[in-house]
């Protein structure tokens, strides 16, 4: 069995520009997974830059910021849950998909729905954690402990987690 996990999605503006954040959330809700947290905000550019912070030295990361504070949309929101249940992180990658939508699964949302634009803008739709070190630092980000329904516990770390898998 797949150990319980959390995992942090954004629907980012261009998903709702677009209006997709419905077909989004169905998709979501179809994997069975609990949702825990949700809400719209506002994202500034701490936080965008926060969120992306392992990819500052990136060519693109300037228009990412950008795209997630919703200035090449004209959108003043996004969508941030937050879902839990066995491999979380997994499953909702693998319904979002490869990050370039040109090569993402048809049957997933970034191969459904996410584009390039001519102007040379990655259209993808959400964002989904990667990791559990990330999942846990990004859900942390996003909201406080109160803003869940339950408390989440912190990932463990590679080494605990096996020293615990040798004792039992
Ligand atoms: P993912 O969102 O699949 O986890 P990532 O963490 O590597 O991918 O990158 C975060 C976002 O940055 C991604 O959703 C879109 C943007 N991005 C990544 N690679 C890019 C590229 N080569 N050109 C433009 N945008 C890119
Ligand atoms: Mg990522």
């Amino acid at each position: 069995m797949a150990a319980e996990e959390a995992t942090l999605v954004l629907i980012k503006p261009d998903a709702i520009k677009r209006g997709l954040a419905g077909a989004v959330l169905t998709r979501l809700e179809h994997t069975g997974l609990r949702l825990v947290g949700a809400k719209i905000t506002r994202v500034n550019r701490a936080l965008a830059e926060a969120h992306y912070q392992r990819l500052r030295d990136r060519p693109f990361f300037e228009e990412l910021i950008q795209l997630l504070c919703g200035e090449l949309h004209d959108i003043d929101y996004v969508w941030a849950l937050v879902y839990v249940g066995p491999g979380a992180i997994d499953t909702v990658r693998t319904l979002t998909g490869a990050t370039n939508p040109d090569h993402a699964d048809p049957r997933s949302i970034r191969g459904a729905f996410g584009r390039n634009t001519t102007n040379g803008v990655m259209e993808n739709i959400l964002h989904a954690s990667s990791d559990p070190q990330e999942s846990a630092r990004e859900i942390a980000l996003w909201f406080r402990p109160e803003e869940l329904l339950i408390p989440l516990s912190a990932p463990r770390k590679r080494a605990e987690s096996s020293a615990r898998a040798g004792r039992a």
